[in-house]
């Protein structure tokens, strides 16, 4: 098989002076962070979809880039091996070892799901084979239940018996791809599974029905040897009106409800976070108290528009939260997808390579600085000083059990007035941050 991008050669770590666009500034695969490589805190992944699919069409312009890789003509299996073959030199040259997909990113779609299957089992040979002797695997696989008409009212919440069975059937398979690669995870994003009005919507029997379908998919993975974890990426909206799994709070809370805690954890996406009105922070903290920080999708969005733009993540104050919330949770089981696309005016082939070296470096830079936040210690030091007061006295006592309304309301009037809870120290906590961002 003959070499694609031929202009681009294998992407190395120069270091921060470099000047190369094709080369790391940052990450550097080998290098110790807390005890372990850069390369074991950081599995990335690459996001089938976006970087040898999507082409820059949007709502309002075709495609810019050409993704055909050399294929005569698109949407066909030629086309589909040559995106195999692109996909697997873009990752050996990148150095990045895990890769996601959907299950139409890897082949066109038939009328027939037969046949869809006959070509799914036909490329995931071909993958299979490009795997061996590489150290790529995949990070997880999923089920496109979104982009075919025939889930307009979603999948497992769709009113149609016979969409929900359909839905069924391409998770079954999807499911099958992911242990036949080896896949860590296996993701529900539920980009339909919401409504568009209550006025025609059963949310309680759409909500029922989702949890019926993530039940069987569980049965079956584990029937059929998957070990790794289901997950569910929240997103509150688009391209429904309202998404049931609209943040990582939403999502655990139904996962409790229909004891589907124990297979799932959440895939964090930067963006979805933002578009729930939080901080990406906010729901990487949310997923790992609750023990269900399982594997992140890394882009950012744009605070100044109100969708999902799935950018390359620049911003290195978020990816340091990000880092500092994985680091202090030990890590991920998952990976950091890079569910992100170059601008469509950055349609070269070059362009392709230095978005992911954007994005690696980016997380590299949030991890080497996490680390040092953690390091420093003054700020870990503060959270633990301020609730201190729950360590002796009555404090002690609350949070042991010892007290109840009447003890603590007969402890409140001899007590008299109590005094302010101390500075919160805002300004000087952001301070420190920035003294290590850049000192
Ligand atoms: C869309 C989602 C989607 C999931 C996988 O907003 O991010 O790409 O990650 O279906
Ligand atoms: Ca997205
Ligand atoms: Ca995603």
């Amino acid at each position: 098989m003959s070499e694609i991008f031929k202009n681009i050669p294998e992407i190395k770590y120069e270091g921060p002076k470099s000047k190369n666009p094709l080369a790391f500034k940052y990450y550097d695969s080998e290098k110790i962070i807390l005890g372990k490589k850069m390369s074991e805190h950081l599995p990335f992944a690459m996001a089938w979809w976006h970087n040898l699919g999507a082409a820059g069409t949007d709502m309002f312009g075709r495609d810019t880039a050409d993704k055909s890789f050399g294929a005569k003509e698109k949407g066909t299996m030629e086309h589909a091996k040559a995106k195999v073959d692109a996909g697997f030199e873009f990752m050996k040259k990148m150095g990045i070892r895990y890769f996601c997909f959907h299950d139409v990113d890897l082949v066109p779609e038939a009328d027939d799901i037969k046949e869809t299957n006959r070509r799914l089992d036909e490329i995931s040979d071909y993958i299979l084979e490009k795997m061996k002797g590489t150290d790529i695997k995949c990070l997880w696989g999923t089920a496109n239940m979104f982009s075919n008409p025939r889930y307009m009212n979603g999948a497992g919440s769709s009113n149609s018996a016979d969409v929900f069975a359909f839905a069924a059937a391409q998770i079954k398979k999807a499911i099958e791809l992911t242990v036949k690669f080896g896949g860590r995870g296996y993701v529900f994003w539920g980009g339909r599974e919401g409504y568009e009005t209550l006025l025609n919507t059963d949310v309680k029997f759409e909500q029922e029905n989702i949890a019926r379908l993530m039940r069987m998919a569980v049965d079956y993975g584990r029937s059929i040897g998957f070990d790794g974890y289901f997950y569910i990426e929240p997103k509150p909206k688009e391209p429904m009106k309202h998404q049931y799994d609209f943040d990582a709070a939403t999502a655990i809370g139904f996962l409790r409800q229909y004891g589907l805690d124990k297979d799932f954890q959440m895939n964090i996406e930067a963006n979805h976070a933002t578009l729930a009105g939080h901080t990406f922070r906010h729901d990487l903290r949310i997923s790992a108290i609750n023990g269900m920080l399982g594997s992140v999708d890394a882009n950012q969005g744009d605070m100044l528009l109100g969708w999902d733009t799935d950018e390359f993540p620049f911003d290195v104050y978020e990816a340091t939260w990000c880092m500092y919330e994985v680091l202090k949770a030990g890590g991920l089981k998952g990976g950091f997808n890079f569910d992100s696309k170059a601008r469509r005016p950055s349609y070269t082939v070059e362009d392709m390579f230095e978005s992911y070296i954007l994005g690696m470096d980016t997380f590299a830079l949030g991890l080497i600085k996490a680390a040092e936040i953690i390091e420093d210690g003054r700020i870990d030091e503060f959270v633990k000083e301020r609730y201190s007061s729950y360590r002796t006295g009555i404090g002690k006592d609350i949070v042991e059990g010892k007290t109840d309304l009447a003890s603590l309301a007969a402890y409140a009037e001899k007590m008299g007035k109590p005094e302010l809870p101390g500075s919160g120290r805002q300004e000087r906590l952001e301070g420190i941050v920035n003294q290590i961002m850049f000192g």
